[in-house]
């Protein structure tokens, strides 16, 4: 079984998966994921955005970057009542997991990181996966957070790093790999993936899937976003991603990456079941649910809930793999 989780991917193989005929590609992908996975089953995640706009980066994509004029005010950070009132919700309508996003640049050591922690203690309590996604942490903040209870936290390489200056100019591709790397080491799992339809080519693609998959450890999940253009940021006018390239993408990572939680994340409200079907199919196996993701919409939980029935999927339940250790170390 091993051999299919490697860790030492070249550029060469990479490509000549991704170039591989396309239902050839899919079948392979599906294959390792059947091996893998319990393919019935998809994990619910729900974003709240609890920091909004007003950010000093200048993500060429992003709708909260203060240099955009892209008509998102700017909103203070939540007010742990409320964010767990969210959190409650989401998990009524069948998510496990909650992730918290804030547009910050970094992470400060100061009164609202500390709302932060609280709000993460809060969410953990409810017995759901918690989440974040605030900018560049340090070790130290990486470790509180883990001590709060911080199930994952969500840093994504966006692109390829030949690809990155041209999409973001006020941190490097390094400072981003730094950040992961104290994600792991304070034992908090790691969600890091990118997007695509930001101008880059087939090649940035396999070299940001490169990345990820060599990486001494692959994340625990990877989300593949569609760009959403947003009115205002540079990329307005970028062409809609198409959806073989969507499932391309999807299905290469699921092969590169055979036991990872791939997420076909920012971009549904332009699929149809069909389309999303065939990113299910190609080894996709988590979502974002609820009517927003951070600022831009999304499909409701009851389109979401409709489309599972209809493809026969079920919600994943939350801390699987700790419950499924604990489970075997009873039995033993
Ligand atoms: N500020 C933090 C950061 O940049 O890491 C966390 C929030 S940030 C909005 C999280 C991720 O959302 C980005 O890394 C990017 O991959 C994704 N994202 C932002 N705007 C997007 C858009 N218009 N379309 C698709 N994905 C987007
Ligand atoms: C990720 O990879 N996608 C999510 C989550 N991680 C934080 C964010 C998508 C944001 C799309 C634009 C918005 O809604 O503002
Ligand atoms: Fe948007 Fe995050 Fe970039 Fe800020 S750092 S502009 S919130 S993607």
């Amino acid at each position: 079984m091993q051999q299919d989780i490697r860790t030492n991917w070249t550029i060469e193989e990479i490509k000549e998966i991704y170039n591989a005929p396309l239902l050839e590609l899919i079948f392979r992908a599906a294959s390792l994921h059947r091996k893998y996975n319990d393919t019935a089953e998809v994990q619910v995640c729900t974003l709240l955005s609890i920091k909004t706009g007003g950010c000093s980066e200048d993500c060429a994509y992003c709708p909260q970057a203060a240099r955009y004029d892209t008509g998102i005010g700017v909103q203070a950070l939540m007010k742990k009542e409320e964010v767990l009132s969210y959190a409650q919700k989401a998990k009524d309508a069948g998510s496990t997991r909650f992730c918290m996003g804030a547009a910050w640049r970094e992470v400060r050591d100061n009164k609202d990181f500390d709302r932060v922690l609280d709000m993460v203690k809060g969410v953990n309590e409810l017995g759901m996966e918690v989440c974040c996604t605030l900018g560049m942490l340090t070790e130290e903040q990486a470790r509180k957070l883990a001590d709060a209870g911080l199930h994952a936290y969500n840093h994504n390489l966006d692109t390829s790093s030949e690809h990155y200056s041209e999409i973001i100019t006020t941190r490097t591709y390094e400072d981003r790999l730094k950040t992961l790397d104290n994600v792991r080491k304070a034992g908090v799992t790691v969600c890091c993936g990118g997007i695509i339809g930001l101008g880059e080519t087939h090649e940035d693609r396999i070299k940001m899937l490169h990345t990820l998959s060599t990486m001494q450890k692959h994340p625990d999940s990877v989300p593949i976003n569609a760009l959403v253009p947003i009115k205002g940021t540079p990329l307005e006018h970028n062409r809609k991603v198409d959806i073989w390239d969507m499932v391309r993408m999807i299905a290469t990572a699921r092969i590169l990456m055979p036991a990872t939680m791939v997420r076909l994340s920012a971009g549904r409200t332009d699929m149809s079941v069909a389309e999303q079907a065939l990113c299910f199919m190609a080894g996709a196996n988590s979502i974002f649910a609820g009517d927003k993701l951070l600022t831009t919409p999304n499909p409701s939980f009851d389109e979401d809930n409709a489309m599972f029935e209809l493809l026969g999927l079920k919600p994943r339940v939350a801390f699987k793999e700790e419950k499924q250790y604990l489970h075997e170390m009873i039995e033993a």
